[in-house]
């Protein structure tokens, strides 16, 4: 275990269920440069795009309307994640292929494991319909330290 804080890689996982058959698992890496790579794989979904996100709240109980809006600390508006304004929690979309599986990995530098705008403990959101266009029907669960 390094004993630097801010050199130590950090790692979370989110176990991914809801009341469809979507399942899967997602690993949260952070290294040392800050950036934070998410790699997994959801089976059972709709083929096609699925908006992926980090919502506030960690509070599963009531599906996704209890997780409560995008993880926001920055006061930014809704994007993509290539957008400079966007919410902290914006991942964009996943993609299932024909079997209904997607293969995530995504490296993003907005969603730190560690600090002020820790993203431990709020929800990991993948939604039945692409990006968010305001539906909640997604499948998740909220993101444990390793
Ligand atoms: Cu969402
Ligand atoms: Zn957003």
């Amino acid at each position: 275990m390094e004993t630097g804080a801010t050199k130590a890689t950090v790692k979370a996982v989110a176990l991914i269920s809801g009341a469809t058959s979507v399942k899967g698992s997602l690993h949260f890496v952070q290294g040392p440069n800050g950036v934070t790579h998410v790699k997994g794989k959801i089976t059972g979904l709709k083929p096609g795009l699925h908006g992926f996100h980090i919502h506030a709240l960690g509070d599963t109980t009531n599906g996704c309307n209890s997780t409560g809006p995008h993880f926001n600390p920055l006061k930014k508006d809704h994007g993509a994640p290539s957008d400079n304004e966007r919410h902290t929690g914006d991942l964009g979309n996943i993609v299932a292929g024909p079997d209904g599986v997607a293969e995530v990995s995504i490296a993003d530098r907005m969603i730190p494991l560690s600090g002020q705008h820790s993203i431990l403990g709020r929800a990991v959101v993948v939604h039945a319909d692409p990006d968010d266009l305001g539906k909640v029907s997604g499948t998740l669960d909220s993101l444990q330290l390793l």
